[in-house]
């Protein structure tokens, strides 16, 4: 039974997809639109057609799940052709998110109207690709060439009101979009040919009066665009629709595309995009394991890390109880939080009204009595399991049965912290990342004990407060920060050995990171875990926290820092560090960035591996997941799992092997790694 189904309605052709749950365009979907075209062409009786989906959304786009399978015919740029050269009047009627394909199915009708909330884009450039079915060349020509450049190099849809006023869509209709599709086609009767000889057209003349358009556009986005194959091509083939009649501009198009969808940055980026879903599923548990309702939360602890979980509440409209131990800290830490959201709200991102709506869901306290009746509580805390136990061992006796006790813990055993209850069911560990309020990464810590429906109500809540959630098991740093750990030895020992910081830091910067590990732990604070004993001096980082350099916040930590905070390489670091060699008796010699790449990320691979050997986290790629929304890891490098397999784990293996010496006692190299290395397998897929 083909997805497409055709019906009259008085001389209107409805052309209706069924193809849940996207309507994507795939081979079945792209048969029957072209059998329908031919149908309204081949009737008299039709004088109009209009194409709408059933379902949540006009077409999202190109299926996915096609890719790198071999081509099916007819493929997306014959249909959207087909459907434009239909001799009646087509119009698509639009609901949802009309995405990649979905738009460029769109914009080869002739007219195009919406409800008011949907969405119009062409995020292919987030999978690594750009439009491939005509629309670098058709978007410019109907919207406009600077709003078809920001649509296409950013994948950011716009919303149907913006649409309407650029043209995109000719009508914006309220209530059965069905009855007014047809109404529009009843009225148009006549077909609108694009204009496709570029200098006849108006909406490009407006770009070519502006020739820097381009450059300009490139220079205002080049951070975000940095190591990215993608946005260059979509900038490329909007210039080509700007410079060259539709025919030609086409073929400039199919050959970008061809070659991003035949390199490694796409391959990650649709690799990612299902990654990401993924993580979401949890094995073992069914689908009919219901989430418990959060109406009230508590945050205890009102520091940095209290105040950003708590905005993630308060911004999706569910209460906070904050509490602290002293009212200063308690002031301190609602104030944080409403300079937060003023700083947003003076970027433009919320509305005044929005902050007060927030700042009213929120209650400060300063007694743990107040959390009695809240349906999760989270700990934030001070990072020492002493102090966790008994905060826990407080609300076991505090709170309402049935709630949910969570510890923000980066580390810490979730295990040792449940068994400090009389509930371990309802214990678990939700682990934000810094910024709270901003890093999209939630790990979502599940001890032995930790029931099915809390973990089940953990994702579910994580979706609300627009969090990416990866389900860990309980070791020390769980997955992201356990990785962390070998990353920094090495980096530590290596300057040691003869690299400085910038040079570390530089090779990571070149390979992707937004940051390198001495700048991170500058900007983290290089005190993070330090042990506070000024006179306990064991390494260079003790000795750097010991002379008050704990990072950014002091205008000194393993850089210098002006009164911009601009870095600057520091001669008090190098002389720490020789000290340190001195002391250790190590010779100094030049390394090699290859063996920077091997000493630090090569061992995180190595970690993951074991992370994934010991079941701590459900699939390499979560893996993948909480390094790119954790720690920044290059998207357009699918992971650290997914490089691995691009580097090839037999590479892997034998510089981990070169390095062995070097990389410690401790180091345990991975059987899973070496196993499927030596099986030609991979580790990500
Ligand atoms: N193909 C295949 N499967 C898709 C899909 C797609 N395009 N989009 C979503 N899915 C699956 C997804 O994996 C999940 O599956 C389920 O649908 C629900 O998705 C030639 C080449 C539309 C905004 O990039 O942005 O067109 O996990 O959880 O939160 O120029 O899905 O249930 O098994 O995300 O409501 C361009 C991608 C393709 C849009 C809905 N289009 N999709 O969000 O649901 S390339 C896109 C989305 C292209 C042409 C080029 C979102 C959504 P499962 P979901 P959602």
């Amino acid at each position: 039974m083909s997805p497409i189904t055709t019906r009259r309605h008085g001389d209107v052709l409805i052309v209706t997809s069924n193809n849940p749950p996207v309507n994507a365009l795939g081979i079945a979907v792209r048969e029957g639109l072209v059998k329908a075209i031919e149908e309204a062409d081949g009737d008299d009786a039709v004088k109009a057609v209009v194409i709408r989906c059933d379902g949540n959304t006009f077409f999202a786009g190109a299926d996915i799940t096609e890719f790198g399978k071999p081509m099916q015919m007819p493929m997306l740029p014959q249909v959207v052709d087909r459907i434009e050269a239909c001799t009646k009047p087509v119009v698509a009627a639009i609901h949802g998110t009309a995405l990649g394909g979905g738009l460029e199915v769109a914009l080869s009708c002739h007219y195009r109207v919406a409800v008011p909330d949907a969405k119009l884009g062409v995020p292919e450039v987030k999978l690594g690709l750009l439009p491939g079915a005509g629309g670098t060349q058709r978007l410019p020509r109907v919207a406009g060439v600077e709003t078809a450049l920001e649509m296409a190099a950013t994948g950011n849809p716009i919303g149907a009101k913006r649409a309407a006023e650029i043209g995109l869509v000719d009508r914006i209709v309220e209530g059965d979009l069905e009855q007014h599709a047809v109404a529009f086609a009843e009225e148009v009767r006549e077909i609108r040919p694009l204009p496709k000889a570029s200098e006849r057209d108006d909406k490009l003349a407006a770009a070519r009066a502006n020739p820097g358009l381009f450059d300009d556009f490139r220079k205002a986005n080049a951070r975000k665009m940095k190591g990215f194959d993608a946005p260059e091509a979509n900038i490329k083939a909007i210039e080509a629709a700007l410079s060259k009649p539709y025919a030609e501009g086409v073929q400039d198009e199919r050959r970008l595309f061809m070659e991003l969808m035949s390199g490694t940055q796409a391959r990650a980026q649709q690799y990612f995009f299902f990654a990401e879903r993924k993580a979401s599923k949890i094995e073992g548990v069914g689908e009919d394991v219901r989430p418990r309702d959060i109406r009230k939360v508590g945050v205890i602890g009102a520091g940095t890390m209290g105040g950003g979980i708590s905005m993630n509440f308060l911004s999706a409209g569910i209460p906070v109880t904050i509490v602290e131990t002293a009212q200063d800290a308690l002031d301190r830490g609602t104030a944080l939080i409403r300079k937060n959201y003023e700083a947003t709200a003076a970027k433009g991102r919320m509305t005044a009204d929005q902050v007060e709506k927030a700042m009213g869901l929120l209650t400060p306290s300063l007694s743990l009595d107040d959390l009695a009746d809240c349906d999760l509580v989270i700990e934030a805390v001070f990072e020492n399991m002493e102090v966790k136990k008994e905060v826990f061992g407080k609300l076991d006796g505090i709170v309402k049965q049935g709630a949910i006790l969570a510890s923000n813990t980066s580390y810490l055993n979730v295990d040792e912290i449940a068994a400090s209850t009389g509930r371990p069911q309802d214990v678990v560990g939700l682990h934000f990342f810094s910024p709270a309020n901003v890093m999209k990464l939630l790990e979502v810590v599940r001890g032995a004990k930790t029931a099915d429906d809390v973990l089940v109500t953990a994702m579910a809540l994580a979706k609300r407060i627009r969090k990416v959630a990866v389900v860990a098991g309980v070791c020390y740093g769980f997955i992201g920060n356990r990785m962390l750990i070998p990353r920094q030895t090495q980096a530590m020992n290596l300057l040691l050995e003869g690299a400085t910081p910038e040079q570390i830091d530089r090779v990571h910067v070149e390979f992707g990171m937004p940051m390198g590990p001495f700048q991170m732990a500058d900007l983290a604070g290089v005190d993070i875990g330090w042990h506070r004993d000024p006179n306990r001096i064991e390494n260079i980082r003790d000795k750097l926290c010991a002379m008050d350099r704990w990072g950014q916040k002091k205008g000194a930590g393993f850089y210098d820092y002006d009164d911009k905070r601009r870095p600057s390489p520091s001669p008090v670091v190098a002389d720490v560090i020789e000290e340190f060699r001195a002391k250790a008796g190590v010779e100094k010699r030049d390394i090699s960035d290859q063996e920077i790449i091997e000493r630090t990320l090569y061992t995180m691979v190595n970690e993951g591996a074991l992370i994934l050997e010991g079941g701590f986290a459900q699939r390499a790629s979560d893996i993948d997941v909480v390094w790119v929304y954790g720690y920044g890891w290059p998207v357009y490098r699918g992971g650290p799992m997914f490089w691995a397999d691009t580097e090839g784990l037999p590479k892997i293996v034998e510089g981990l092997k070169r390095q062995q010496d070097r990389l410690g006692a401790d180091f345990k190299l991975s059987d899973l790694l070496v196993k499927k290395a030596e099986a030609g397998e991979k580790l990500s897929r």
